[in-house]
């Protein structure tokens, strides 16, 4: 077994490293066949690091740190995001990258597992200041990427824009065109339905789930749907779409309560176009209540999409949406509940889905962008929409019919840890 305090220095990177190992089966921890695979699995295939050096507005040299954590490819090219936030460092990626290798496997696509970014902030910046830090940034990285070794895409802090100034550098400096990159425009050979695609997965996920266990529907329920990026959005906008109503959202800085239900169009261009903080909303908006960022938790709401940051949720979190009598809480983000929350909502029957089944929806749709650049394709969105429903009703099958074979049909972390990690193990067994 592999001795987790040796990575006490790396905390989110032991938390996910303790997500998976407490949840495996004694049949899998047992298994002899297993247990090098066990040891193997922690340790990133190639780390890349670098500095990036770029000029600011005032015409001033600035270094932020650059990072690639390629972890695993058994089960195909390297595969995962970028994420550029101050807070970005290696533990952050390691634990982002560990949990794509699983994620990547569920959607059934040939995707190993990486992640990368750097602690370099986009907010506030200009246009052309973060056009010349992704020109840095591609600088560094483009030999270690390409078709068919490893294909970043967006996360947070990096979509449509940051990716047109990545591919643009990645073609000027390799010579190359190929699907180096996923999350592209579509002018740029992206996919129909990717800005899309992670926010309407967890909500087909949510649907699945809520039809299984409690044979009911999105339709008149209150929810809350927190962050306000890309992921959030979406889910926000098919959420509206299913009959319910999102009462409250927010960012790192406020969140909003609307009891009258958030309009989609508004809080997008807002958003999107306007890049403007969440507050803002109520400038334009009858009936809006602002709190601080955390008091989105206190609200009654019937289902819950964490849609921001890794441990966004805490156990007193979850205690007041268990009083105000949530019934499901689907992750968007990549590990937004912490280990003690999610106990909890098993503990009090609430529907709990990991990130890395209900959040597989961004990375499912990347892999149909990069089948449609392989075979010179563009599909419709309604046949890209299609796939990435079925891509997220066989994931929820697969887990939950995992979970209940294990005993307790209610713990999908057991579901999707289990199953994938038996696929990968196999995978790197009959690599040898
Ligand atoms: P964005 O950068 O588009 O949005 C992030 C949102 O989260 C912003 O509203 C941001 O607010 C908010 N946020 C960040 N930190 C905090 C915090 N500490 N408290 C409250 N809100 C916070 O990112 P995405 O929507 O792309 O990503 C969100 C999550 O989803 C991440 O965990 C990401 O890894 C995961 N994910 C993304 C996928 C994708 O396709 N984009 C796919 C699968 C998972 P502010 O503006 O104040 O920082
Ligand atoms: O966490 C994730 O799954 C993503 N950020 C999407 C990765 C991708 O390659 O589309």
């Amino acid at each position: 077994m592999i001795d987790l305090a040796k990575y006490s220095n790396e905390p989110e990177f032991q938390t996910a490293l303790k997500e998976m190992f407490a949840s495996l089966d004694e049949s899998v921890l047992n298994n002899p066949r297993y247990q090098k695979i066990l040891e193997d699995i922690v340790v990133p295939d190639h780390i890349i690091q670098f500095d990036v050096r770029w000029v600011d507005d005032q015409g001033k040299e600035q270094v932020n740190h650059g990072y690639r954590v390629q972890f695993n490819n058994v089960n195909g090219v390297y595969k995962g995001g970028l994420r550029f936030h101050p807070s970005v460092n290696l533990s952050i990626l390691k634990f982002l990258g560990f949990e794509q290798i699983f994620k990547n496997f569920l959607t059934t696509l040939p995707m190993g597992g990486a992640k990368g970014g750097s602690d370099f902030d986009p907010k506030g910046k200009s246009d052309g200041e973060v056009k010349r830090f992704c020109q840095a940034f591609m600088k560094q990285l483009y030999p270690y990427i390409g078709a068919d070794k490893d294909v970043p895409a967006v996360d947070l802090g990096v979509g449509g824009r940051e990716i047109r100034f990545l591919y643009e550098a990645y073609k000027e400096y390799s010579g190359k065109s190929d699907c180096s990159l996923t999350g592209k425009p579509l002018d740029l050979g992206g996919s129909l339905c990717r800005t899309e695609a992670t926010g309407f997965g967890v909500t087909y996920f949510a649907l699945e789930a809520l039809k299984q266990y409690k044979n009911t529907d999105l339709k008149g329920k209150k929810v809350i749907v927190s962050g306000s990026g890309n992921v959030a959005l979406y889910c926000l906008k098919k959420v509206i779409e299913c009959g319910g109503k999102v009462i409250a959202m927010n960012d790192s800085s406020n969140a909003i309560y609307c009891p009258d239900g958030i309009v989609f169009e508004d809080l997008r261009v807002l958003k999107e176009d306007k890049r403007g903080r969440i507050k803002e909303y109520a400038d334009t908006h009858k009936n809006v209540t602002v709190l601080p960022s955390k008091g989105i938790w206190d609200i009654q709401a019937d289902v819950a999409f964490p849609c921001a940051t890794q441990f966004e949720l805490n156990e007193e979190d979850a205690k007041k949406l268990i009083q105000n009598g949530v019934i499901g809480v689907f992750e968007g983000a990549n590990m937004p509940c912490t280990i003690e929350a999610a106990k909890l909502f098993l503990k009090n029957r609430v529907i709990y889905a990991p990130g890395k089944a209900s959040n597989a929806g961004g990375v499912s749709v990347s892999g149909l962008e990069i089948e449609q650049n392989g075979k010179g394709e563009k599909w419709s969105f309604e046949k890209v929409d299609k796939r990435l429903q079925s891509i997220m009703a066989n994931i929820f099958s697969n887990i939950y019919k995992t979970a209940k074979d294990l005993g307790d049909e209610y713990d999908l972390v057991k579901g999707a840890n289990n199953y994938a990690f038996i696929g990968i193990a196999e995978k790197m067994l009959a690599r040898g």
